[in-house]
């Protein structure tokens, strides 16, 4: 117990906290808060490789639910350390904040939840394991129910448990999560191995290597050409118009910018932003930049080249970006992330460095091969010109809109008050029908919708907004689209997409997000969007044992029959094998016409017992990646996708 220094002691109090309100330091502690603990641990050994000493990331998924993390860097200090007179790598894993670099005048250019640090893994987990190889020594130190230090320092310093060759330096890091702590403790392979290439395309010339002990999977992660690999990988599906992506590199004082981007045919844009690593979903300043000196070179070769007839005209930035996919990626000494989430830059320096790099680089570039320019500012001219036509369109319908036949199918609510409304978008008449009967005419609107709705992955604007599902949508809803979309004219406060639990919902669910990722973004953003979960089963069945539950079926005192709805194959299951349940009857529900009024209402309706899932955008890249595996022409995988999703109803989209 010598190592107890009243020091220590504070310590662990702030390990303590992070324990007692872990969502604070790890955002949830469910699948997503588990996985950033990965991503804790990465961050500092992704640091060593920025700082130019690591070339090699190893990470295991270890068989007895441990996650190994090793680094070929110089290895966390062992040394006594100045102040807290204990060796720096105790100070690294228990004390809280000290994830950073101690002040020395290197900035911390990192990911993750900003630096919070290795101190937050280890009070999270019920063992932690640092091992450390410098000066031909390999030293180990190991940490038990929270960052408690298990290990007995001699002289003040961590023993010495081997030796290794003196150029041969790094830090291993082994973690359990607490099981106390997490909904789950199941790590994902698909989830990891994903950020393991996002970070791969990030830093050029790191090599990631996976290895999984569950299955025996080995991958390796190596991006030569970074953000431009990128680029290329989420394009690897779409038509391009042209073959390599543009990449620009160059530096504005401190700050280092780096894009690569390329058009294809689609007549969409994405553009995923990161700022030190870390992907800012909801832009700021650096893509400002980008927008405002793509828009103005752009316009400038345009007039140069004669490309509009009227020289007053101008492309706006919409029309340059058509079918654009780009990947902006900053290094800023000092960024300040904004917004409720912390994902938008404001540093307005940011966007000057783009605007200048970008500007003065992407010329160079556009000078020197012409054909790809000319290729850009057709394409910039196509949309112009089908924006002009769908103007027209757009006036054309919104003047519809107002037109009785198309608001009839909305059965409203009588509450004018947006904050407690909410609309319910039905799959088919008849389950509408039913939703119509069973709902709160107050606050509870319903849209059902015919059939199948338009993929608008593959439709111009114009198409878009003849089709009548999606007019009845804008038109409920009474926010507008595109250009004039209005997110405080939101009539709902939530919107709720409910469909039978089989392929067909899924697919239908899945053309809706779309078309709300699309051109609604906003909904999602703000978090408007929602599905609505209908049960699967009903099971009727009998307790063994005494119960005063009123929630028994059987009126005569004494007889336990009781009815629960059962959401998933796996609550059934769980449900079966339980012994204190003697299961008289199933009932499946094929779709939401089978339930009556009342059964619709108490499972999928009533705000206290209906279960919601929120519909978010965790990553951009991800959400444009489903959307592109779901909506390519492509077969095998978008059967799949849907399959699982019907299967465990993710929440993300
Ligand atoms: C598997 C996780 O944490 N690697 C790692 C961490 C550090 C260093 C090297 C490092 C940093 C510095 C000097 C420095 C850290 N050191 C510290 C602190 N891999 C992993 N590799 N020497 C080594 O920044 O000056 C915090 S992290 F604070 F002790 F310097």
């Amino acid at each position: 117990m010598s190592e107890y220094t009243g020091k220590e002691i504070v310590v662990l109090e702030g390990l303590e906290a992070v324990r007692k309100r872990p969502g604070m330091y790890i955002g949830s502690t469910g699948s997503r808060g588990l996985h950033h603990l990965i991503w804790e641990i990465l961050d500092n050994a992704i640091d060593e490789h920025l700082a130019g000493f690591c070339s090699e990331i190893h990470l295991t998924v270890l068989q007895d639910g441990g996650i190994c993390i090793e680094d070929n860097g110089r290895g966390v200090p062992v040394d006594l350390h100045p102040t807290q007179k204990i060796p720096t790598v105790r100070v690294v894993y228990t004390v809280l904040h000290a994830g950073g670099k101690f002040g020395n005048g290197a900035y911390k250019v990192s990911g993750g939840l900003h630096g919070v640090g290795s101190s937050v893994v280890n009070a999270l987990s019920t063992k932690m394991i640092a091992e450390v190889k410098r000066d031909g020594k390999i030293y180990r130190d190991e940490y038990k129910d929270g960052g408690h230090p298990a290990v007995k320092l001699e002289n003040g310093m961590l023993p010495i448990v081997g030796k290794c060759a003196k150029k041969d330096t790094g830090t291993k890091v082994i973690f359990y999560p607490d099981p106390e702590i997490f909904e789950t403790t199941v790590f994902k392979a698909d989830v990891i191995k994903k950020k393991l290439k996002e970070i791969a395309f990030l830093n050029k010339k790191l090599k990631l290597i996976y290895r999984n002990e569950f299955d025996g999977e080995e991958a390796e992660y190596l991006e030569e050409y970074g953000i431009k690999s990128f680029v290329s990988y989420i394009n690897r599906e779409a038509a391009v118009l042209h073959k390599e992506p543009i990449y620009i590199e160059g530096k504005s004082g401190d700050i280092e910018v780096e894009i690569a981007f390329q058009y294809t045919t689609n007549f969409t844009e994405q553009i995923n932003p990161y700022c030190n690593r870390i992907n800012v979903v909801d832009g700021g300043t650096l893509v400002t930049g980008f927008k405002t000196a793509l828009t103005r070179v752009m316009n400038s070769y345009a007039r140069e080249l004669g490309v509009l007839k009227d020289k007053d005209e101008n492309f706006d930035g919409k029309d340059i970006r058509n079918g654009l996919v780009a990947i902006i990626s900053i290094k800023h000494p000092d960024p300040q992330f904004e917004g409720q989430t912390k994902t938008k830059l404001g540093n307005t320096d940011a966007k000057t460095a783009v605007e200048d790099v970008f500007s003065a680089e992407v010329q160079r570039y556009l000078d020197k091969n012409v054909e790809v320019l000319k290729k850009i500012l057709d394409n910039s001219l196509k949309s112009y010109n089908a924006r002009k036509a769908s103007d027209k369109a757009r006036t054309a319908v919104l003047k519809q809109l107002n037109d009785a036949e198309t608001k009839s199918k909305l059965a409203s609510c009588t509450s004018k008050k947006p904050e407690e409304c909410e609309v319910y978008i039905v799959e088919g008449d008849s389950a509408g029908g039913t939703v119509k009967t069973a709902r709160n005419r107050k606050t509870q609107a319903v849209l059902p919708l015919r059939g199948k709705i338009l993929n608008v992955e593959k439709a111009s604007l114009e198409k878009i907004l003849q089709n009548n599902e999606i007019k009845s949508m804008i038109a409920s809803f009474g926010c507008g689209i595109g250009d004039e979309f209005d997110i405080t004219k939101l009539r709902y406060d939530k919107i709720i997409i409910l469909t039978d639990a089989d392929v067909d919902g899924a697919h239908i669910s899945t053309l809706l997000l779309t078309f709300f990722y699309r051109f609604m973004p906003e909904l999602i953003y703000a978090g408007k969007i929602y599905r609505g979960l209908p049960p699967l089963y009903k099971v009727d069945y009998e307790k063994k044992g005494a119960s005063k539950d009123k929630e028994a079926l059987g009126k005569k005192r004494g007889k336990k029959k009781y009815s629960e709805y059962v959401f998933n194959d796996f609550e059934l299951e769980k449900f079966r094998k339980n012994k204190d349940n003697k299961i008289i009857s199933i009932q499946r529900y094929k779709g939401l016409g089978e339930m009556d009024a009342e059964q619709l209402w108490e499972t999928t309706l009533d705000p206290e017992q209906r279960i919601l899932a929120q519909v978010s955008i965790s990553d951009t890249v991800e959400a444009d990646d489903i959307t592109t595996t779901l909506m390519s022409s492509n077969v095998p995988p978008r059967r799949q996708f849907i399959m699982e999703e019907a299967k465990y109803a993710t929440l993300d989209v």
